[in-house]
């Protein structure tokens, strides 16, 4: 046993890391989004109106009429519930474009509001601009009111519009594809183009990351819950599978390819009310700053990001509930994770044959510096003294690929053991609870491997107990 760190802010391995070689890594885009963490998903249209979750596409466009719309109120609510961006349905299905693009005739243009003449994307991505948020579009391949859905031809529309919306409304941070595909107007189902979708992408906007249910960059979680795996490699397989009914199974998604040839880390998509759009009748419906904590706990916290949406109301404004709502939300996360309770402990990393603290784990000596395909490792966290502790986060050097495979944390009081979670995967943050106990340290052991030793931080908080499930 060796004393690597003392004053333990962070476990910082960052020179024995090592990278085994052909596993599949983030791209540079794709780590700056594993850092995004939290981001609002905005679903606002004439669905807000008409109290649909799907229009048909034969709204008349009249019906979109906010009557104080103001993107600047959602930026500030975004930024004060320290989201980091907020991704708009720029279209949804049915068709109708938030800007008064020239490759449709169901838009804002074609609307009363502004006397035609608003344009949401244009106000949403400068309030965005303003107040430092990432901004970014989803675009519904499926559309409800074009004619032209259903024939070869609609790929070029769908072409044609991402490349206006770039054009006019860049930078985007993140593009999203929804996998629903119904029927057209004409009754046609749409072949789309993906490949063709996916190169105009790239050539346009190489920085965009690109969601849908199998990526290029980021994928579904395979369910509208928010919740990740709590096994969740940031691998999938995505030869021979599309977007939507051509997706993996569910749990695919969810939990990623163990050993997936592609780096596609999942998103948690989830509403902060029953619907993706406004409904009046969901006002008291919305999900407590609790609920909203447990959600984090279960994406981020299994290291995903939380795409959160919050739909603005009929006046174009984000209601009052769900402010509050989000308020309430950053409020917990500020006060419970405000004291890393490890912040003057000392970490020991065990290298010797002997067994620390006399478990069964078996250790082997091992040079960290290079991978002998010995996979299990692990370190320990002496507290100054005791301390009352309900949750444990670790993060992985995901720069370096992903590699544990699983984890034990055993709890201890001086000598007696107290506690023992064990858990798959890490990834880039993974934030365990249990119920409280009083440690003096606690031992991490990691199956890595590639027997990386790819930890690279630690800490841990004493939450409110009414946050932990029980
Ligand atoms: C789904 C859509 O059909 C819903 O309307 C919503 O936009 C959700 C985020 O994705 O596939």
């Amino acid at each position: 046993m060796r004393q690597v760190l003392s004053y333990l802010l962070v476990l910082l391995c960052a020179t024995i890391n090592a990278q085994v070689k052909n596993t599949p890594l983030p791209t540079k885009q794709q780590l700056a989004w594993h850092e995004m963490e939290f981001y609002l998903f905005v679903h606002f249209g004439p669905n807000t109106f008409t109290d649909k979750e799907w229009g048909h596409g034969d709204e008349p466009e009249d019906i979109f009429n906010p009557t104080q719309l103001d993107c600047r109120q959602w930026a500030r609510i975004a930024k004060q519930a320290g989201a980091k961006g907020i991704i708009i349905t720029a279209k949804h299905h049915d068709g109708f474009c938030l800007w008064p693009s020239k490759y449709s005739t169901h838009t804002v243009r074609e609307s009363k509001w502004k006397n035609g003449k608003g344009d949401v994307l244009k106000e949403l991505s400068q309030a965005c601009k303003e107040v430092g948020l990432k901004f970014g579009v989803y675009i519904s391949p499926w559309d409800r009111n074009h004619p032209k859905y259903g024939t070869a031809a609609y790929n070029d529309v769908y072409v044609n519009t991402m490349k206006e919306i770039f054009a006019g409304y860049s930078p985007i941070w993140e593009l999203w594809w929804d996998g629903a595909n119904g029927e057209g107007p004409n009754g046609k189902k749409q072949v789309y183009d993906w490949d063709r979708f996916k190169k105009t992408v790239k050539t346009i906007s190489p920085r965009t990351v690109v969601f849908s249910d199998v990526g290029p960059h980021i994928r579904w979680v395979g369910n509208e819950r928010g919740i990740a795996g709590k096994t969740n490699w940031n691998y999938l397989d995505t030869v021979g599978f599309t977007p939507g009914l051509g997706a993996p199974h569910v749990d695919t998604l969810n939990q990623g390819n163990a050993f997936g040839k592609t780096w596609i880390p999942a998103e948690c998509d989830v509403s902060i009310r029953p619907g993706w759009f406004y409904h009046a009748n969901e006002d008291d419906k919305v999900k407590s700053g609790e609920q909203l904590f447990d959600l984090y706990l279960k994406s981020v916290g299994r290291g995903s990001n939380l795409l959160l949406n919050v739909p603005p109301d009929r006046r174009g404004l984000i209601h009052e509930n769900d402010s509050a709502a989000l308020m309430a939300f950053k409020k917990l996360r500020d006060e419970n994770f405000a004291k890393n309770l490890l912040s003057d402990a000392k970490a020991y990393w065990e290298i010797s044959e002997e067994a620390f603290l006399k478990d069964s784990i078996n250790y082997r000596t091992f040079d960290r510096r290079g991978a002998y395909g010995i996979n299990s490792q692990s370190f320990l966290v002496q507290l100054p003294e005791l301390r009352k502790v309900n949750c444990i986060m670790l993060r992985e050097a995901i720069h370096l690929g992903q590699s544990i495979e699983n984890f034990r944390i055993i709890l201890f009081n001086n000598d007696r053991q107290v506690g023992e979670i064990n858990g798959t995967t890490i990834g880039r943050k993974r934030i365990v609870t249990f119920p409280v106990q009083t440690i003096t340290s606690f031992k991490v052991t990691l199956k890595d491997r590639y027997g990386n030793d790819n930890v690279s931080g630690a800490a841990a908080f004493l939450l409110d107990e009414k946050l932990v499930e029980k």
